[in-house]
């Protein structure tokens, strides 16, 4: 085990704490230990300096004005995007659509990709694993269009079964959409083998990366994906600001997702010729600092190294599951051979709720509840879990305190 100051992976978690403010209160008299991050991160200093001088030097639309600010903001905003290409791996900036999140993004892709494509009969190959923003759209649209959801069941274990995920793609389905890591269970699923069958079988797919992006190296080119999708919140950067890879050629064709200003080329009363890729799908006046913020956010990744991320994350977790066992009444869900980010848990006899708010007079942040993901819930008997995600700048003793905190659960509980 590591010591609170430097871990296994390197890094000088001191340092890295002081890059973030929030992480230095007290809640109920106790200092916050932060284990929700898989709802979504906290900010560095040079995150919030990005948007805030954004604000007090460069305040402007991006995209249309010949002004001095105007030029300055559209020049952050584009580079913003080549940020997020090379962080994604992707070979041309044109290929990374601004959204509001990762559940804009999927929204984006059934309706201007699948949609136009979906036909009566045909099929949409989703996991039991699914976060409701990869369910829900495509239940509407499926609906719409009398297609047929399709689910690939995962074990008691909360891993994917490969071989009935493979049988389940047949000549209907129009597209594969997958969570790369689960947020409730931590269960990191085999992507590229996830792609390959589909591929072999003509099928795009998807791939939403919203708990995967902070946590480990993704590369859209490698893993040949169609569409990858992820929120800048959970990633260290402001809410409110997502980006969708595509594959350029399937944003040439697709037509646009919402319409409006900046999405066209020319516009008379009897029509629109739209945009080129990616700002066909940007109507409005975007998120800018959002973008700002969100490529300084990258960087910040960079600078630490992925790689260092993950080394901490996994000692973290390993750390966690093994001490977490020793609670009493305590019982994992899901034991998947690859985990990333979040554990969750419930305690014999104790409601999640209870377990939650216990912790947080303790000011320990966990999510308690079914983390939009009610199918795995449902999978597994439950109405809620807690959930113990962690973040890069969590440490060793702020997973003690969280088992100091359900020891605590016990004794209130008897
Ligand atoms: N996909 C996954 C796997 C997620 O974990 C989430 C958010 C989303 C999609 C949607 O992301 P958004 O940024 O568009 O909201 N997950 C969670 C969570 O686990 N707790 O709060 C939000």
């Amino acid at each position: 085990m590591s010591d609170s100051t430097t871990t296994s992976g390197g890094l000088d978690i001191e340092k890295i704490r002081a890059d973030f403010p929030a992480l230095h209160q007290d809640i109920h008299g106790h200092p916050l230990v932060y284990l929700d991050n898989a709802a979504t991160t906290q900010k560095p200093w040079a995150v919030i300096d990005a948007v805030r001088s954004f604000y007090e030097n460069d305040c402007s639309n991006v995209h249309r004005g010949v002004h001095a600010l105007s030029q300055r903001a559209t020049v952050a905003f584009e580079s913003s995007r080549t940020a997020i290409k090379a962080f994604l791996g992707a070979r041309d900036s044109r290929e990374i659509i601004f959204t509001r999140s990762t559940t804009e993004a999927i929204n984006l892709v059934a309706h201007s990709f699948v949609r136009p494509r979906l036909k009566p009969g045909d099929e949409v190959l989703i996991t039991e694993m699914e976060h409701h923003s990869n369910i829900v759209p495509w239940q509407l649209l499926c609906d719409e269009k009398d297609a047929v959801l399709r689910v690939a069941p995962m074990g008691d274990d909360g891993k994917l079964i490969l071989e009935q995920f493979e049988e389940m793609i047949s000549e209907r389905t129009r597209i594969v959409s997958v969570v790369h890591v689960s947020n409730a269970l931590g269960t990191v699923n085999p992507v590229e083998e996830i792609i390959r069958l589909a591929r072999d079988k003509g099928v795009p797919v998807l791939i939403d990366g919203a708990q995967a992006v902070p946590h480990m190296k993704v590369d859209v080119s490698a893993l040949d994906c169609d569409f990858y999708a992820f929120s800048s919140h959970k990633a260290y950067g402001p809410t409110g600001i997502g980006a969708l890879y595509g594959k350029r050629q399937h944003l040439l064709e697709m037509t646009p997702y919402q319409s409006g200003g900046d999405m066209i080329l020319s516009v008379t009363f009897d029509r629109t010729t739209f945009n080129e890729p990616p700002h066909r799908f940007e109507a409005g006046t975007p998120n800018i600092e959002g973008a700002i913020g969100l490529a300084k956010a990258l960087q910040y990744i960079e600078t630490i190294g992925i790689d260092t991320v993950q080394a901490h994350e996994r000692s973290l977790l390993a750390h966690a599951t093994e001490a977490i066992l020793e609670v009493p009444g305590v019982r994992l869900i899901g034991a998947p051979q690859h985990r990333a980010g979040a554990l969750s848990f419930v305690m014999e006899g104790i409601h999640p709720h209870d377990i939650g708010t216990i912790l947080d007079q303790e000011g320990v942040a966990v999510r308690a509840g079914h983390h939009c993901a009610q199918p795995i819930m449902q999978h597994y008997h439950l109405s809620a879990t807690v959930r113990a995600s962690f973040g890069l700048y969590n440490r060793v003793d702020e997973i003690d305190a969280l088992i100091k905190g359900l020891h605590s659960v016990r004794e209130v509980f008897g």
